[in-house]
C-alpha cells in the first residue's frame, strides 16, 4: 500500500499507539537487564543440571507456561480488522445516539468475524453461522454491537443457551466433531426442541457457506430500542449489507477448503485490507413505533421470528469500511470483549428474553476468559472519550490512578467523579409489571410459518443446496429415531421438502402434509436477491507450463484487474516459466501449493506447448473438473480450449469460433478479439456461480 493510501488514523489508532511497544535492539528481561545467552540454561557444567538461579530461564518458561488464556466458549475461531463507520443523515428523529448525528463524523470501529462452533484452530470454511461484532469507540462511550450473518436464532430464551451449545460441540465423551454440526446430539437437541425449526432452515441453506466474511451480511437478531432526545422510544432491528454482495461458497469447496487452506476467510480479510480493497457493509434498521408492537402475527421480542423486509423495510442508515488490519492478534482481536450490554444514550434494549440473558453472559464471560475486572482498560477495549470511576485495584490494574478518594459522595476530592445530571445513561422508562413466573409467553408459540417462509423464497438451487445439507447432517446421524424426528419436523415446514429429505437419510417419507403450505415468501431472505455482479475481489487461476501464449495472458489479466480481479499464474513449480517467445512468466501458485478452491474462476491460455504439457497432468485437469462441479466461471482461449475437452466437463458447447459462452464456459479457439473474450469472463465471474449447470453431477472431482 501506498503512504497515501494509508488509512488516516482515527481516535482508537491514536489510543492504541500509546501502548505499542517494538521488538528492541537488544534481548533483556522483563525487569530490563540485558541478556547474554537466550541459547543455553546456566548448568552446573556444560554437561551438568541446570540451576535454579536461572532467571532468565525461570522468566522465560513461566511466560511461555501462561501464554494461553481460555478460548471464547462459542465464537472461539475468530478475524478482526478496524475501520470506521459514518452515518448518512442525521438520525436525531430517531435517536439521541451522538455517533448517529452527524454525517461528517466518522466513529472508529474494530470489528471481528467468527464461526461459532469450532475452537481456535479450527478451519474457516465449515458449515456455521458466522459472528459479526462491531465495537464502536463513540465519543460517548462504546457501543457494541454484538450480531450474527442469520437474523434469527436456535432458541427463545437464554436459559436453554447452555444446552444448546453443548448440543453443538462436539461430544462429551470423545470429542468428535470439531467445528460441525453434522453429529447425534445437535440433531437430537433439535429434533426435540421446536423453536429452532426457522433457525436450522438458516444452517442448512447457503448463509452458513459464506465465500468471505466482506460477503455476507450481519443482523443484530433482537429487537432493541431507539430513544430520542424527547425521550420517545420505537423498536429497531439492525442489518448489516455486503457492498460486495451476498454469496456463499458450494458445500464441497467449502469441505477441501477446510483442509486446503484453514484460514482461507481470515486471510481474505487480511489480504484484501492490505491490497486496499476494503471491505465495506451497510447499516440498515427496521423501525417499529411503539403502538405498533402488537400488530404482528408474531411477537417481535421472540428471536426465532424476522420482521419480513416486505412488512417493514429496511432504511440504510450508513457505512462501515474496514480499512486497518490489526497490529497484534492476540492483544487486539482475542482481547476485544464484546458486549451487547455496552449501549450508549439513545440506544436501549427490548424485554426479548434471549437479550436478557445476553447482557448478563458477556460480561461475565469476559471475567472468565480475560481474568480480571480490569478488561476494559485493555488498549482494545478503552473508549476513545474519557473515563473514570471508583472501581479500585484487582488483578492487573495497570492504570496509576492518582486521587486520593476512591468512593461517592466525598468532599475530599471536591464530590468527583460524579455523575451527571443532563448527560447520564438513563434507561427508557417502561411501564412493566406481573407476576413472576417461569413461563414462555404464547405469542412465542408457533414455530413453523416462517420456516416455510424461508423456504418458499428461495431459489431452486438453493432449496437443491439445503436439501443436499440436509442429507449431509442429518445422514450422519446414526440414530434412526432422531432422523425421523427430524424428518417429520421438516414436514411440519414442507411437505415436499420432508419427502426430499426422507430419500437421503434413510427414513419413510410421510405421506400426508402436517398443514398446507401456506405459499406467502419474502424474497428478501433468498441471497440471490443480495448478490451483487461484480468481479471485484475474486480471485482467478491461469493455469500455464513453458510455450504458454504471453499475449492473451497479457490480455486478459489486464482486463482482470481493471475489473478488480486478481490473476496469478499457476503452473507445476514455482519461479518462472517461459512464454513461447522465450520470455520469463512469474509462477505465484503450484497445483501442489494452491487448488481450484482457492479460487473463483479459471483461465487457460493458449500455446501449443504449454497445453501439450498441462494435457499430461493429472492436476491441471483435476482444476478444471473441480472448478466445473462447483460452478466457476471458465474461460479458455487457443489451444486452451483443447484443455477444456480433455476433462470431464460435459453438456457445455465449446467452440472453435470466438468467442462463445455456454453457462459461464468461455472458450474461444480461435481468439481473433481478445478483450471481447476478456468482457465475456470479467461479466461471467461477476455472476459468482454457474449453480444451475446442468452436468455437473456427472463430473468426477
Ligand atoms: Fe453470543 N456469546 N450468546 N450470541 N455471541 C458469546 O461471549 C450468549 C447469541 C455472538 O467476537 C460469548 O465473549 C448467550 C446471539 C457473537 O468476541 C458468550 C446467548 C447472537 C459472539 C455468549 C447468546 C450471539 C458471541 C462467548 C443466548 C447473535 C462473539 C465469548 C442468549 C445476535 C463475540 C464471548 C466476539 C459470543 C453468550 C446468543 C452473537 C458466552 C448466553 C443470539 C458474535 O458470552
Amino acid at each position: 500500500m501506498t503512504e497515501q493510501s494509508q488509512p488516516k488514523k482515527t481516535a482508537k489508532t491514536e489510543s492504541l499507539e500509546q501502548f505499542q511497544v517494538d521488538a528492541g535492539e537488544q534481548l533483556t528481561t522483563n525487569q530490563g537487564v540485558v541478556v547474554d545467552n537466550t541459547d543455553n540454561s546456566l548448568k552446573a557444567g556444560n554437561r551438568g543440571p541446570s540451576l535454579k538461579q536461572d532467571f532468565h530461564f525461570q522468566e522465560k518458561l513461566t511466560h511461555f507456561d501462561r501464554e494461553r488464556i481460555p478460548e471464547r466458549v462459542v465464537h472461539a475461531r475468530g478475524a478482526g480488522a478496524h475501520g470506521y463507520f459514518q452515518v448518512y443523515e442525521s438520525l436525531a428523529e430517531y435517536t439521541k445516539a451522538q455517533f448517529l448525528q452527524d454525517p461528517a463524523i466518522q466513529t472508529p470501529v474494530f470489528a471481528r468475524f467468527s464461526t461459532v462452533g469450532g475452537s481456535r484452530g479450527s478451519a474457516d470454511s465449515v458449515r456455521d453461522v458466522r459472528g459479526f461484532s462491531v465495537k464502536f469507540y463513540t465519543q460517548e462511550g462504546n457501543y457494541d454491537f454484538v450480531g450474527n450473518n442469520i437474523p434469527v436464532f436456535f432458541i427463545q430464551d437464554a436459559i436453554k443457551f447452555p444446552d444448546i451449545v453443548h448440543a453443538i460441540k462436539p461430544e462429551p465423551d470423545n470429542e468428535i466433531p470439531q467445528a460441525s454440526t453434522a453429529h447425534p446430539s445437535f440433531w437430537d437437541f433439535i429434533s426435540l426442541v421446536p423453536e429452532s425449526t426457522h433457525m436450522i432452515m438458516w444452517l442448512l441453506s447457503d448463509r452458513t457457506l459464506p465465500r468471505s466474511f466482506s460477503r455476507m451480511q450481519g443482523f443484530g437478531v433482537h429487537t432493541y430500542r431507539f430513544v430520542n432526545a424527547e425521550g420517545k422510544s420505537r423498536f429497531v432491528k439492525f442489518h448489516w449489507k455486503p457492498i460486495l454482495g451476498v454469496h456463499s461458497l458450494a458445500f464441497d469447496e467449502a469441505q477441501k477448503i477446510a483442509g486446503k487452506d484453514p484460514d482461507f476467510q481470515r486471510r481474505d480479510l487480511w489480504e484484501s485490507i492490505e491490497q486496499g480493497d476494503y471491505p465495506e457493509f451497510e447499516l440498515g434498521i427496521q423501525i417499529i413505533e411503539e403502538e405498533d408492537e402488537h400488530s404482528f402475527d408474531f411477537d417481535i421480542l421472540d428471536s426465532t421470528k424476522i420482521i419480513p423486509e416486505e412488512l417493514v423495510p429496511v432504511r440504510p442508515i450508513g457505512k462501515m469500511v474496514l480499512n486497518r488490519n490489526p497490529d497484534n492478534f492476540f492483544a487486539e482481536t482475542e482481547q476485544v470483549a464484546f458486549q451487547p450490554s455496552n449501549v450508549v444514550p439513545g440506544i436501549d434494549f427490548s424485554d426479548d428474553p434471549l437479550l436478557q440473558g445476553r447482557l448478563f453472559s458477556y460480561h461475565d464471560t469476559q471475567l472468565h476468559r480475560l481474568g480480571s475486572p480490569n478488561f476494559a482498560s485493555l488498549p482494545i477495549n478503552r473508549p476513545v472519550c474519557p473515563f473514570h470511576n471508583n472501581q479500585q485495584d484487582g488483578r492487573m490494574q495497570a492504570e496509576v490512578k492518582t486521587s486520593r478518594v476512591n468512593y461517592f459522595p466525598n468532599s475530599l476530592g471536591g464530590g468527583q467523579p460524579a455523575p451527571s445530571e443532563t448527560e447520564g445513561y438513563v434507561h427508557y422508562p417502561e411501564r412493566v409489571e406481573g407476576h413472576k413466573v417461569r413461563e414462555r409467553s404464547p405469542s412465542f408459540g408457533e414455530h413453523f410459518s416462517q420456516a416455510t417462509l424461508f423456504w418458499n423464497s428461495l431459489s431452486a438451487a438453493e432449496k437443491e443446496h439445503l436439501v443436499e445439507a440436509a442429507h449431509f447432517e442429518i445422514g450422519k446421524v446414526g440414530d434412526q429415531g432422531v432422523r425421523e424426528r427430524m424428518v417429520d419436523r421438516l414436514n411440519h415446514v414442507d411437505h415436499e421438502l420432508a419427502k426430499l429429505v426422507a430419500i437421503g437419510v434413510g427414513v419413510a417419507a410421510p405421506t400426508q402434509p402436517v398443514t398446507e403450505n401456506h405459499g406467502q415468501s419474502s424474497p428478501a431472505v433468498s441471497q440471490e436477491q443480495l448478490a451483487v455482479k461484480t468481479a471485484k475481489g475474486r480471485k482467478v487461476a491461469i493455469l500455464a507450463a513453458d510455450g504458454v501464449d504471453a499475449e492473451q495472458v497479457t490480455a486478459i489479466k489486464q482486463a482482470l484487474t481493471e475489473a478488480g480481479a486478481q490473476a496469478q499464474i499457476v503452473a507445476k513449480f514455482m519461479g518462472t516459466i517461459k512464454d513461447a517467445k522465450g520470455k520469463e512468466l512469474k509462477v505465484d501458485k503450484t497445483f501442489l501449493t494452491s487448488a481450484s478452491v482457492m479460487f473463483d474462476a479459471i483461465y487457460v491460455p493458449g500455446g501449443a506447448q504449454s497445453i501439450a504439457t498441462l494435457k499430461a497432468n493429472g492436476d491441471a485437469i483435476h482444476f478444471i473438473d473441480e472448478a466445473f462441479r462447483h460452478c466457476k466461471a471458465i474461460a479458455a482461449t487457443g489451444e486452451g480450449v483443447e484443455l477444456l475437452k480433455e476433462s470431464s466437463i460435459q453438456g457445455i458447447t465449446l467452440s472453435d469460433r470466438s468467442p462463445q459462452n455456454d453457462q459461464g464456459v468461455i472458450s474461444a479457439k480461435i481468439p481473433s478479439d481478445l478483450s471481447k473474450v476478456a468482457k465475456s469472463f470479467v461479466e461471467a465471474i461477476a455472476q459468482h456461480r454457474f449453480w444451475t449447470r446442468t452436468s455437473k453431477q456427472k463430473v468426477p472431482a
